[in-house]
């Protein structure tokens, strides 16, 4: 037997958290914490890598449906027959319907850097990667930037302070205030704020989470806050109000550095705290007491993600609360939100240019998101693949994203999938969408993949290959240059993931020499942190004064959006199906439905096979208070429905007051046939609505509809 330990990377998820590998006999046998690592933690899943790399049901080899589509019948083929394939056929669609009808959607198993840095748009970036069709002539490359973490990072934070979100951080070790905002820091990927949190609140700062349930971020804080799901505008813009009317905002960072603040305090004057209790759910005194606490603070940092993207004014709540943040006088402060130093190093990137010619789809009805993103918005795709309209699209990649699980009414989809003449999916696993595919082939895991990893704050690791890919598995970059090189572009990419490394190394900030010989990471100078960069000069692209919008300033107002046809102001509108908008409806869906909240066990639709993992949370669950719960005859772990106007799915009920009374939390995730069985049947995106959306972002309503529960008998 041998064994030996070697520093790697979690090859899991995108989180990149440093691991130690033990290898026996050239399997990977255990997976410990990397100490000190810039990521710190290893989460429970990094922890069963064992399991999931192992897994019987990893896809092994090249498969080409042979029976009808959603039939399961496959047989195995050769890779170079599987990519020949895909080269002809792409070409016939090519020629006969343009290289638009060809489509990609890139989900939450791309985000792996060697992908980003090479497909990706450049700037701004989004993680998305999206240009992989652009040389081949086709403008639709989309993915999961369709639904998640765009609406906050960008189409929020780029007209408001000129940057993305990414670019921003929350000063924890200076701050006195954290404020978390519709995000829960444990389960993010990776996990490694929630020390820096609890440190700031052992140094005495005050932790504030405002999210509809007790999240575990919440049952740390010093306060939880909970709200009504989808009404956050409300409280940001009432907390504008008592600011305003105590004239507690900074003057003179308004005065110099904010555009609109005249408009901003008129339509705050109309979200007094009595009436936003009634819209938010929470106590007047508790809006005016944190207003005062965010005001006075000596820095108040905010931490946000994806819990206000998906209501109907998502893009314009966030807006809110990062105007709350400006007329406080919080931005790049001691302890406030923090824009992150600009970096004297770059790595090399290559740059693909999108098709001029030709419009992505959705570019009629969501024009800001498609110009920011240069892609598709894909909730628009059905028009295009069932109507033709605004043009056909006749093919789709699928790369590492499972549709039918994570988007709203997948019997949509699954007509969409019977409707293409070609489809392809690239996974490490059979998923639902697989099973419409004419082609499935076989993808890695990060741990048998060679690429780098660069941290924020100038640190930067080797990916080693620590095991050979399982049986015919290929790594996404392999797979996308090999598919490049088919389609006649291949030599715009370094041909292997060795000739990769060479390349981003060539002029990167550390010599790969350096990093083999440090396979633990490497330190690099990212640039100097000082704070009230925008006052220098710092922020902006000339060296001028000021921050990255169009007029210099904090837009309040944003010209960007109103160019757009949007309003300027960051304006609230109540959900469309909600108590307060649809009181009939709400007859007989009282509940407000919220979906979605991360588990630790699982990744969106994943590892609900891997028994290990499951065996932490065997069933889906709805998180209901014991009033509702009581009212209904529901006992906790009992079996129920969840109905709402689209449909009803079952799962157990959770009884707990983590929630507030009258709204419930739907774990997401089921619907794949690998999946164990109560979560195979538990689809929560049969109860969500396609339609019904964020008007700028195109980002469905994951998070504030209506519901029943029922017992199921
Ligand atoms: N109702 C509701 N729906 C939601 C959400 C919600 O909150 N509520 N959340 C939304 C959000 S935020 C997101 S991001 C989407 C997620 O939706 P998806 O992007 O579909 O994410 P996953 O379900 O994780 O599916 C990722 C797939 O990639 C595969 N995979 C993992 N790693 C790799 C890899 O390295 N290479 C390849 N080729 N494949 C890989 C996995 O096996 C899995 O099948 O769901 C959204 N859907
Ligand atoms: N273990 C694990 N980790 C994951 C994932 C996973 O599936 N599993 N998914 C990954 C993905 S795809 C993403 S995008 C990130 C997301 O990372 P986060 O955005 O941090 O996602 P969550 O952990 O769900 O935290 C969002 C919080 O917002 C709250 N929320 C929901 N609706 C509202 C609302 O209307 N208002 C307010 N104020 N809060 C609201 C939810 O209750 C939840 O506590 O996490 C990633 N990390
Ligand atoms: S967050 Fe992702 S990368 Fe980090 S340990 Fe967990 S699964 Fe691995
Ligand atoms: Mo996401």
């Amino acid at each position: 037997m041998t064994k030996e330990t070697v520093a790697g990377i979690c090859g899991i998820c995108p989180g990149g958290c440093g691991v130690n590998v033990v290898l026996v006999d050239g399997k990977v046998e255990k997976i410990l914490p990397i100490k000190n690592h810039p990521m710190g933690v290893v989460c429970v899943r990094g922890l069963h890598s064992k399991e999931i790399i192992y897994s019987r049901d990893r896809l092994k080899y090249p498969l080409r449906r042979v029976g009808e589509k959603g039939e399961g019948k496959f047989e195995r083929i050769t890779w170079d027959d599987a990519l020949d394939r895909i080269v002809h056929t792409f070409g016939k669609i090519k020629n006969e319907y343009g290289a638009q009808a060809v489509m990609s959607y890139f989900g939450r198993g791309s985000f792996d850097t060697n992908l980003v840095d090479v497909f990706g748009a450049p700037d701004p970036t989004s993680k998305g990667v999206t240009g992989f069709l652009y040389p081949f002539g086709s403008p639709n490359g989309t993915g999961v930037s369709s639904i998640c973490s765009v609406s906050y990072n960008l189409l929020a934070g780029i007209p408001t302070v000129g940057n993305t979100m990414h670019a921003l951080y929350p000063d924890f070790a200076k701050t006195d205030l954290v404020v978390i905002w519709g995000a829960n820091p444990p389960t993010d990927s990776p996990p490694n704020k929630v020390k820096k949190i609890l440190a700031a609140k052992k140094r005495g700062a005050r932790i504030v989470v405002i999210d509809p349930m007790r999240s575990h971020m919440a049952k740390k804080a010093d306060q939880w806050i909970g709200i009504r799901p989808g009404t956050d505008g409300a409280l940001a813009l009432s907390m504008i109000n008592v600011i305003v009317n105590e004239n507690r905002h900074d003057e003179n960072f308004v005065r110099d550095w904010t555009l609109g603040f005249e408009a901003l305090r008129d339509y705050a004057k109309e979200f007094p705290p009595e009436k936003v209790e009634k819209i938010t759910r929470v106590p007047r005194e508790t809006i005016v007491a944190l207003a005062r606490s965010i005001a006075s603070a000596n820095g108040a940092s905010l931490l946000m993600y994806t819990g206000l993207e998906y209501s109907n004014s998502g893009v314009q709540s966030i807006r809110a609360v990062l105007c709350l943040w400006a007329i406080t006088g919080n931005m790049d402060v001691q302890g406030g939100l923090m824009f992150r130093p600009p970096s004297p190093v770059k790595f090399p990137r290559i740059k693909l240019e999108p098709p001029q010619d030709i419009k992505p789809i959705g570019a009629d009805k969501y024009p800001f998101f498609c110009d920011i993103l240069n892609s598709a918005q894909f909730m628009e795709a059905p028009r295009a693949i069932l109507r033709g309209e605004p043009y056909p699209v006749k093919s789709l990649l699928v790369f590492g994203a499972s549709l039918l699980t994570s988007l709203p009414d997948p019997e949509i989809w699954k007509k969409c999938f019977r409707k293409l003449d070609f489809m392809v999916v690239f996974d490490r696993f059979m998923t639902a969408d697989a099973m419409y595919a004419d082609m499935v082939l076989p993808a890695t895991t990060n741990y048998e993949n060679v690429v780098y990893q660069k941290y924020p704050g100038g640190y930067c690791q080797l990916r080693q290959r620590v095991i050979d890919p399982i049986e015919e598995a290929k790594s996404g970059y392999t797979f996308l240059v090999e598919l490049a090189k088919g389609l006649g572009y291949g030599d715009l990419f370094p041909s292997t993931e060795a000739d990769r490394l060479k390349f981003v190394f060539q002029s990167g900030p550390v010599s790969l020499a350096e990093l083999k010989a440090n396979p633990e990471g490497v330190k690099y100078d990212a640039g100097k942190q000082e704070y009230r960069k925008y006052a220098k000069g710092l922020l902006r692209k000339g060296g001028e004064p000021g921050f990255n919008t169009p007029s210099g300033k904090i837009e309040l107002v944003s010209s960007l959006l109103e160019k757009y046809g949007y309003d300027g102001l960051p304006v609230y509108v109540e959900p469309t199906e909600s108590p307060l908008s649809s009181p009939e409806l709400c007859e007989k869906y009282p509940l407000v439905f919220n979906s979605g909240a991360r588990i630790q066990s699982t990744f969106r639709s994943q590892h609900l096979n891997i028994p290990g993992l499951l065996k932490l949370q065997p069933k889906p669950q709805v998180l209901i208070h014991p009033l509702d719960a009581k009212e209904r005859g529901i006992e906790n772990q009992g079996r129920v429905w969840v109905e709402s106007p689209r449909g009803r799915v079952g799962f157990w009920a959770k009884v707990t007051d983590d929630v507030m009374a009258g709204q419930v939390e739907v774990n997401v995730g089921g619907g794949s046939p690998i999946h164990a069985a109560p979560w195979r049947e538990a689809n929560a995106n049969y109860l969500t609505d396609l339609e019904n959306r964020d008007p700028i972002s195109g980002f469905p309503v994951y998070k504030a509809l209506l519901c029943d529960v029922k017992k199921r008998h």
